[in-house]
């Protein structure tokens, strides 16, 4: 199967899983749920639940309840959209080629549409129902909100915004931009890689490998945003482009334009590659994910 189709595949699942959760939502208000739904389900690649569901894959881990972390983690990723898109973050008015929630909506109910999404997330990996093993249950509830918390992409957003809108000076060095993204991409890419050796109960050996793909891994995510960001068109990117050089902002193609940040891109994919060295061919999507860095449009 190609890289595109388990994509796909992993998208159909953790989408229907996330509908269904939705729907079961208890108690909750008609405009919330319509607008959590706008968040969760209008689009997007899908690319954390893919990698939970794979690295779940890779060691056999239980199916639901790999799916559970995915859609969790997928519901964590479109909070922080909803709330990064808000006139008093990085006021956006489209995303995945829709209006943002704030705008479809207004900004209380985007705001609390993410809250509402941050705290089901935790509760769909806390309910028995998650079918989660209770030898990974606590690792996981705290790894991801370490990943999605103060340490993690919380606090990456507020280093960002602080340099944006506090009017603090800009710090162009490679230190500063690795910080940034590990942070406030590469945790919850981390995150996902981690999920699945974490599920299995596997042992460190295992566990290492995943994290250096996954740290990797989130690092050539951000290259490739950051490129993207730069040589994409609105229209295949679902969102507003060249804003980064419009805010001034250090990223890997600032620093050493886009050749040098392509290099950087291609050493990185290299090291990833290199952590999956022991798994042969089951693998196989795990790698093509670090192929799609360099070919990805939006
Ligand atoms: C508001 C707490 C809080 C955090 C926001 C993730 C984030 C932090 C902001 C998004 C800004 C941004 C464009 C970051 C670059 C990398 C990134 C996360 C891109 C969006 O993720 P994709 O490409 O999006 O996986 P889709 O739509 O495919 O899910």
């Amino acid at each position: 199967m190609t890289f595109e189709a388990r994509l796909t595949q992993a998208r159909v699942l953790v989408e229907g899983d996330l509908g269904r959760r939705l729907e079961a939502c208890r108690r909750t208000p008609a405009r919330l749920r319509a607008a959590m739904a706008h968040a969760v389900l209008g689009g997007g690649k899908r690319f954390r639940p893919f990698l939970v569901l794979e690295t779940a894959a890779l060691f056999d881990a239980p199916p639901a309840a790999a799916l559970a972390v995915a859609s969790a983690l997928e519901a964590i990723h479109c909070y922080s959209l909803a709330h990064d898109d808000l006139p008093s973050m990085d006021n956006d008015e489209t995303r995945r080629g829709r209006p943002t929630v704030w705008k479809a909506y207004d900004e209380w109910t985007a705001i609390l549409a993410g809250d509402a999404l941050l705290t089901a997330a935790f509760a769909w990996l806390a309910e028995p129902a998650s079918a989660i093993p209770p030898h990974a249950l606590g690792a996981l509830v705290a790894e991801l909100a370490d990943a999605a918390g103060p340490a993690g992409m919380v606090g990456g957003q507020v280093i960002d915004l602080q340099a944006d809108k506090l009017g603090e000076p800009k710090i162009p060095t490679l230190a500063h931009v690795k910080t940034l993204q590990e942070m406030k991409t590469g945790a919850l890419i981390r995150f996902a890689c981690r999920a699945g050796p974490l599920l299995a109960g596997r042992p460190a050996a295992d566990l290492d490998a995943l994290t250096v793909y996954g740290e990797a891994l989130g690092f050539a995510f951000q290259i490739s945003d950051d490129l993207l960001d730069v040589t994409g068109s609105a229209a295949e990117v679902g969102k507003a482009v060249a804003k980064d050089a419009a805010a001034g902002k250090a990223t890997l193609v600032s620093l050493y334009g886009l050749d040098g940040a392509r290099r950087v891109l291609a050493a990185t994919q290299a090291r990833a590659l290199d952590a999956l060295r022991d798994y042969g061919p089951r693998a196989g999507p795990l790698r093509s994910a670090v192929d799609f860095m360099s070919a990805r449009k939006s």
